[in-house]
């Protein structure tokens, strides 16, 4: 992955906010009577796409609906690393029983994650990962594989492509997350283990939002044109929306002069693939809140669990995207 100065990206407020009782509480979790139940303090990445929101709405209802938990702090940080770690240490401060965190990016942590080990508050980490040297500072990742991710991108690359020397281009998610590294290396290990005759005509990191990818492919667009270009592998379905109304703004066909790979799945990722405007999607899982809450409880009982827990996921053609579109909660 080519890796080039992103534009800053406008800082945004921290917006805190229970999500069930709107009490903040200590570990004493006193609400005038007597309620041991755990405070689950949970830092959200942000809300940059689909994926993000059903996965917010997953975590909140999944914790409001568990009468094993007492209530969710939940902090949005609008991809901001900064902002997490301000959150984390409120969460710290307001003792609560345990901290999920969906890390923006990999590394950073060992910091704000040691302050939390000290304070004998278990983290588990929800959706994206960090650096290995922090490993012993978290339970457990529940999330996706990126990397099995990327690879599955690439077997449909090189079925639909092998011998036609195609032209790539792939616009990746936030530089140095777990989701944006992870589909990258897997996606060209597989490509360079099948020997795949290409040209990566060009690479950059963008930040898994509609506009950024639209703006991504302009630049692909303007720097390259597109007669050299046969498919776009995008991290998301956002960019690869965005980007696909760039090549038509271009007057060419997005899904057949530009052939189009999108991660996550959401409902508008198939009606694109519907509607002919992209060719193969790569399941990423959202909804996984009901399953976080077991860990969460898990955790907090002292029980062994596995460092990474991947949540299941599949990957659709064009022959699936009728059947499919009208399944996706997100
Ligand atoms: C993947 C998640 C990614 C999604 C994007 O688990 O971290 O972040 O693929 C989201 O849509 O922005």
């Amino acid at each position: 992955m080519v890796k080039r100065p992103l534009a800053t990206i406008a800082t945004a407020l921290l917006v805190l906010s229970s999500a069930a009782c709107g009490l903040r509480g200590g570990n004493d979790h006193d609400f005038g009577g007597t309620d041991d139940r755990p405070v689950v303090g949970f830092v959200q990445v942000g809300s940059e796409s689909a994926w993000r929101k059903a996965n917010s709405d997953s975590i909140q209802v999944a914790a409001v609906d568990d009468d094993r938990i007492a209530y969710l702090q939940f902090a949005n940080a609008e991809q901001d690393q900064q902002r997490q770690i301000e959150a984390i240490r409120e969460l710290i401060e307001d003792e609560v029983d345990v901290i999920v965190l969906a890390p923006v990016v990999e590394s950073g942590w060992t910091e704000v994650l040691t302050e939390a080990d000290r304070a004998g508050i278990p983290v588990i980490l929800a959706d994206r990962a960090i650096d290995e040297a922090d490993e012993h500072l978290y339970e457990t990742r529940l999330g996706s594989d990126f990397v099995e991710e990327g690879r599955k991108a690439a077997r449909w690359t090189v079925e639909t492509f092998a011998g036609e020397n195609a032209g790539l281009v792939e616009i990746g998610g936030t530089p140095g997350s777990a989701a944006a590294e992870g589909r990258n290396v897997g996606y060209f290990e597989v490509l360079e283990d099948e020997d795949l005759d290409y040209e990566l005509v060009d690479s950059e990191f963008s930040d898994f939002t509609v506009e950024g990818g639209k703006e991504v492919m302009e630049g692909f667009i303007d720097e390259h044109g597109l007669d050299r270009i046969d498919l776009l592998f995008a991290h998301n379905d956002e960019m690869g929306i965005g980007a696909a109304d760039a090549i038509e703004a271009a007057g060419y066909d997005p899904g057949d002069d530009v052939q189009i790979i999108i991660v996550d799945g959401s409902r508008a990722g198939f009606e694109a693939g519907v509607a002919g405007r992209l060719n193969y999607i790569v399941e990423c899982n959202p909804s996984f809140g009901p399953q976080l809450m077991d860990l969460v409880v898990d955790v907090l009982d002292g029980k062994d669990v596995d460092k990474f827990t991947p949540v299941e996921e599949g990957a659709f053609g064009p022959e699936d995207f009728e059947d499919e579109v009208n399944h996706r909660d997100f």
